[in-house]
């Protein structure tokens, strides 16, 4: 009788805490097809960056609650984040046929929207402990379809190594997911020296940045068209484990997106002067080997993710360092993708 209750108790609780981390894209998000289902226009690949850049995240469903509560880094969401959270949480709900309310704790261990992606694991964090507390037990495939609805990004924080994130082609959405094509052992020299350029919150979100840039840019179908070039110059220097093959592919992918972003209306523009200096610095490096050893890439957000192999790390690692308008720089690895842990957040 004992044991009944005890079990039954348990599974009363409703509460999970999951990790992930975020990812950085060599080819990247920018157009959705279809918003409410955030299907985007091109596949994406990117790196799963290692523990520094992490998202910790607890979700408890209980029937004594009247709204979804959401703390991040012990402090209260704003207004429009506990509507993006609570909607997304009303998708797990659906999925899981629950009506109950939750309480979701979040710790990041780096600043929010710093331009470091936090919404990618942000949402692939909320998406695994959601779904673990709402009793559903999905695949991995299933978790970055679910992790898609809440951030784009976050579909390809799921899982570890190099990601690729399938656009698909149906209405439904049921092609689009994201899956690890290189895992993270294999890039194990792999280094993403980044260089804070300015920490505070970014001024266009994304996703109405890039439903600006398909409105109004002219430049955006041909965007379209050139990526998928670039796609296959990466995917292929992945599956090879060559990183010099794919490092000019991935520069020219950041300066893509980042002149649609210029050619929109409103103008876009993520990127600062210290930005551009380091454009000018891996460059020069790169004219310095005469050889491709270093590669920049710029998100929604002026940071520069410099991604090199760990033979030329620290030299690049000083150079950012020694920016006077640089702000912090830090040097992360390739990472691994969820874990459901055993210790709550609270
Ligand atoms: C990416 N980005 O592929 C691209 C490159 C930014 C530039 O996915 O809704 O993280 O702003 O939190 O999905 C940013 O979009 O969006 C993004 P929000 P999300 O990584």
């Amino acid at each position: 009788y004992q044991n009944i209750k005890s079990l039954l108790f348990i599974s009363l609780i409703m509460k999970a805490t999951a990790t992930t981390n975020a990812n950085i894209a060599l080819i990247k998000y920018w157009g959705r097809r279809n918003d409410e289902l955030v299907l985007p226009t091109n596949n994406s690949i990117s790196f799963t960056m290692d523990d520094q850049l992490k998202t910790i995240t607890t979700v408890e469903f209980s029937d004594k609650l009247q709204h979804d509560q959401l703390y991040i880094d012990e402090t209260h969401a704003k207004p429009h984040e506990v509507e993006r959270a609570s909607a997304f949480l009303d998708v797990v709900r659906k999925m899981a046929g629950i009506k109950k309310k939750a309480v979701v704790h979040s710790q990041n261990s780096f600043p929010k929207s710093a331009g470091l992606a936090s919404s990618a694991s942000a949402f692939a964090a909320l998406a695994a402990a959601a779904s673990k507390a709402a009793g559903l037990n999905l695949s991995e495939k299933e978790l970055s379809m679910l992790a898609r609805r809440g951030s784009g990004s976050a579909s390809r924080s799921i899982h570890g190594g190099a990601v690729e994130w399938v656009a698909g082609s149906s209405n439904d959405g049921s092609d689009c997911y994201a899956k690890q094509i290189s895992p993270p052992e294999k890039w194990a020299n792999l280094r993403n020296v980044i260089a804070i350029t300015n920490s505070h919150e970014k001024k266009v979100g994304s996703a109405s940045g890039m439903k600006q840039t398909i409105k109004s840019s002219s430049l955006y179908l041909a965007r379209v068209k050139s990526v998928e070039g670039r796609l296959e110059t990466v995917r292929n220097a992945i599956l090879k484990g060559d990183f010099e093959a794919m490092s000019d592919a991935i520069m020219q992918e950041s300066n893509n997106m980042h002149a649609t972003m210029l050619d929109s209306w409103p103008p876009i523009v993520y990127l600062n002067s210290t930005s551009f200096e380091i454009i000018d610095k891996v460059l020069d490096f790169n004219l310095r080997y005469g050889k491709s050893v270093a590669a920049y890439t710029f998100d929604a957000g002026p940071n520069a993710h410099v991604y090199t192999t760990s033979k030329y790390e620290k030299e690049m690692f000083d150079i950012l360092q020694g920016m006077s308008k640089v702000e912090k720089v830090m040097s992360c690895k390739v990472g691994n993708g969820v874990r459901i842990l055993d210790k709550h957040l609270f």
